[in-house]
């Protein structure tokens, strides 16, 4: 655009902004608080999406074509503000028009409430492939929860979690739309009979409790392309009085608690990443999104259709993010059949043809399994479907395979008194994908095997993606800038083309402008810390970086034991030769997760000893990172140098740090698992540094035995060292982390940080090699930006198209 005619712009969006202000804080621009300057332009930014909104809910309705419901008990959105103005094309306009009339976007920014509406990768893969869907105009939508709270705030205090509640729409929340005539029932309870209804057996639901689904739509808007899909959250509300039998004055109190009963459905978020624990009422979480948001999809679907469900199967694809939506399964059943009079198998046919499920972990205590007795009386209809599923299935596999009741047995979705949510979701499903494709090829050959004998073409990898919009371009602008000045925009676009900054893979004039935008982006990081944490911490020192939740597969602790052992050296011998390292952690653990919790202590108090050490902590500095979010995270990957991914082998399901990490040019020191592997592909020996037992090997010592952990403890005088630091009174705060000590070695070291440390140590030893020469470390830097399109979310949407949903 020429410079008038972008003057004038400027002069229309402040004209705009200004009356905004006006309007939703009732002062003049002078008099306005920042938060009333983020709600005004988040309210002009709404304005401008809904006109593109509308148009692109008008052409889907218009022509309908195969449409995507992603089905998610999770979606970690992230602050949108910045990303809609950018995908807007606005961001020129916008910066400096609010610099011209003196206000800082930056703060404006952080007014925004980052929605915490998921605890960890797995939701945040959902935003990811909503971001990717709209980039590339596909239309897919999400479908889930609207939490009242979100995951807790973490505050760290004497080194220790404590859990503030998140309530994230406190001011409100700008960019969602309350769409209380698309409201929707949901029952509870009650009994089930058959009705002879015309010569129909129909099964009527009586006696249930009813609930109301309150829909909450958020604009998910493509890059530079007018696409806007949707994400639709649910919200529990009590029935309003004219659906409740009127109730007198007595009633009341029982009214008033009806009331908070059905809130609390949509209250709050489960903060348990990668765990079950089988209560009530997120069992009802569960089905209340599933029903209320297939009975909008299919009425949807017969406004477009005549009123019919025919074609059901080949034009709606409904994806279910791991179990917690699996009775998706059943619940289209009962729709096709009680609502819409099908039979049972052209219910069926309808329902297989549209469901697919992707499995996120193999770990066993995340696979749910409900109770019979908790479901059937909770969801009696449902639960009747899902026996009559089973029995059918059941038969099945005696005709294809006869006398084989271990095999029945084995995959049997009711068993020894609960329903086993993966096994209904592969049997109600044409598709079962894995995220990484080592975690395809366990789920094939170990976790899902006898399935896979069965179902061999039901069986597909997709390995995760991560947004380069989000975790490349809006965090990390001068990277930006300096792509764009180098190789061009078509990147922007297709993230494979990163591959040609290889050219410049020898170039000392583009090695001295990257590395100049990293030590900028490590010197705002550094603030930040110093900020937040009052640490200050020096910006040429290595950027060495683990965030993820904090769990024992995940390993925190063997890169604090390798802290401590570090620390222990420096003391021996303060003139070390070493490049000076600071190590930077964030992550949550589950409430309830006492030994995760225990970690986080560790971590803090190793933080405390070494950072106030003057003779270690000129080589090395340790800071943790409270409230570990979207919005923190983004300020992190950009500043990176060593991303940490060092979780015991098989058992990273993909892993989605390290791809941001990667685009950011950090390099991985990790175990080969997950996507650790492909990236070690992509990148190449010489570019990654890899380390530890392989998945095999674990797999083979679970199965077989032969680790022995005090074996290790008793040859390695250095293990030795830090595990009795643990427990003889090394830490402030009088800490004692006995429970650490027992499990390394009383319970024998489940996950193999012990038998992994020397080669940890060895790999970290690498790794400063590898730094101190600037050459060298350049080169993989660079290398692993390059090499980072494949990690783009818009390459697994465009794998999901292709070999999953089948669509154009
Ligand atoms: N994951 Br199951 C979660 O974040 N939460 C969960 O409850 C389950 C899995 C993660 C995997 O641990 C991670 O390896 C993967 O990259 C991510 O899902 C997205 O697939």
């Amino acid at each position: 655009m020429d410079a008038s005619d972008k003057s004038q712009q400027k002069d229309a969006f402040k004209k705009e902004f200004i009356k905004k202000i006006e309007e939703v804080s009732g002062n003049c621009l002078a008099d306005a608080s920042v938060l009333k300057q983020y709600q005004a332009l988040a309210e002009l930014v709404m304005e401008k999406i809904s006109a593109e909104w509308a148009q692109t809910n008008m052409q889907y309705n218009k022509q309908p074509t195969k449409q995507v419901y992603f089905f998610s008990i999770e979606f970690l959105i992230g602050r949108l503000l910045n990303s809609y103005i950018n995908n807007l094309s606005l961001e020129e306009i916008v910066t400096e028009s609010l610099d011209e009339l003196g206000l800082d976007y930056e703060a404006i920014l952080a007014q925004e409430s980052d929605p915490g509406l998921g605890n960890g990768g797995l939701g945040r893969l959902m935003a990811c492939y909503l971001d990717s869907s709209a980039a590339m105009k596909m239309p897919a939508h999400g479908n889930g929860i609207r939490y009242k709270y979100g995951l807790f705030e973490q505050r760290i205090i004497n080194a220790e979690q404590i859990e503030v509640a998140d309530n994230w729409l406190k001011n409100g929340y700008p960019f969602e739309i309350r769409k209380p005539d698309k409201s929707v029932i949901v029952k509870y309870y009650g009994h089930v009979h058959a009705e002879n209804i015309n010569g129909n057996l129909t099964f009527v639901h009586e006696d249930y409790e009813p609930i109301m689904a309150v829909p909450y739509d958020i604009p998910i808007m493509g890059y530079h392309n007018k696409t806007v899909n949707s994400l639709r959250l649910w919200s529990a509300e009590p029935i309003d009085g004219f659906d409740l039998p009127t109730f007198n004055q007595g009633q009341f109190l029982y009214a008033v608690r009806q009331k908070s009963e059905a809130e609390a459905i949509s209250q709050i978020l489960y903060p348990n990443d990668s765990g079950f624990d089988g209560k009530l009422l997120r069992l009802k979480q569960e089905y209340f999104f599933v029903c209320a948001g297939l009975k909008r999809i299919v009425s949807h679907y017969k406004r477009n259709n005549s009123n019919s469900v025919d074609g059901f199967g080949e034009k709606i694809c409904i994806h279910i993010n791991d179990t917690h939506p699996a009775m998706c399964g059943p619940e289209l059943m009962r729709i096709f059949m009680d609502e819409e009079g099908l039979g049972w198998n052209d219910a069926w046919k309808m329902t297989v043809a549209s469901l697919s499920f992707t499995n996120h972990t193999v770990m066993p205590e995340a696979l749910e399994k409900w109770s019979v007795d908790m479901m059937s009386k909770l969801l009696p209809r449902i639960y009747m479907i899902i026996e009559e599923i089973n029995r059918r299935f059941i038969e099945e596999l005696d005709l294809n395979y006869p006398n084989d009741p271990d095999r029945n047995h084995s995959l049997s979705i009711i068993k020894d008194g609960q329903v086993h949510m993966a096994n209904l979701s592969i049997v109600t499903s044409h598709s079962i994908n894995g995220v990484a494709s080592l975690h395809s090829k366990i789920l094939r050959e170990e976790t899902f095997h006898g399935f896979y004998q069965v179902f061999p073409e039901r069986f597909n990898s997709v390995t995760n993606g991560v947004s380069p919009r989000r975790f490349l371009m809006y965090n990390n602008p001068k990277l930006k800038n300096l792509l764009n000045e180098s190789i061009g925009n078509e990147w922007e676009t297709n993230l494979f083309q990163l591959k040609r900054l290889l050219n410049f893979i020898n170039d000392p004039v583009f090695y001295e402008k990257y590395n100049a935008i990293k030590l900028s982006n490590k010197s705002q990081l550094a603030d930040y810390i110093s900020r937040r944490i009052g640490l200050h911490v020096d910006p040429t020192s290595i950027f060495d970086i683990q965030v993820k939740r904090i769990h024992e597969y995940k390993r925190q602790l063997l890169n604090a034991l390798h802290i401590l052992y570090l620390y222990n050296r420096l003391k021996e011998n303060p003139n070390l030769e070493m490049a000076p390292r600071t190590f930077i952690f964030a992550g949550k653990a589950a409430p309830g997760y006492y030994y995760a919790k225990d970690v986080i202590k560790l971590i803090n108090a190793i933080a405390e000893l070494v950072n106030g050490d003057n003779t270690v902590n000129t080589k090395i500095k340790v800071a943790f990172l409270a409230n570990f979010n979207v919005s923190l995270a983004e300020k992190i990957y950009p500043a990176a140098n060593i991303s940490e991914q060092i979780s015991t082998a098989g058992k990273e399901a993909s892993g989605t740090s390290n791809m941001k990490f990667m685009m950011n040019g950090a390099v991985t020191l990790g175990t080969m698992d997950g996507a650790n592997i492909e990236i070690a592909e992509a990148v190449g020996p010489t570019n990654i540094v890899t380390f530890g037992l392989t998945s095999e090997e674990v797999s083979n010592y679970n199965k077989y035995g032969g680790y022995r952990s005090v074996d290790i403890f008793e040859q390695d005088p250095r293990i030795q060292q830090v595990l009795h630091q643990l427990v003889d009174g090394t830490f402030g705060f009088g800490l004692n982390f006995q429970s650490i000590y027992d499990s390394l070695l009383l319970y024998n070291d489940p996950y193999f940080v012990l038998k992994d440390f020397n080669a940890y140590t060895d790999a970290q030893n690498r790794v400063d090699h590898l730094y101190r020469n600037e050459q060298i470390w350049t080169k993989m830097s660079i290398t692993n930006i390059a090499q980072s399109g494949m990690f783009s979310s818009d390459r697994s949407i465009s794998d999901y198209q292709r070999e999953i949903w089948t669509v154009k």
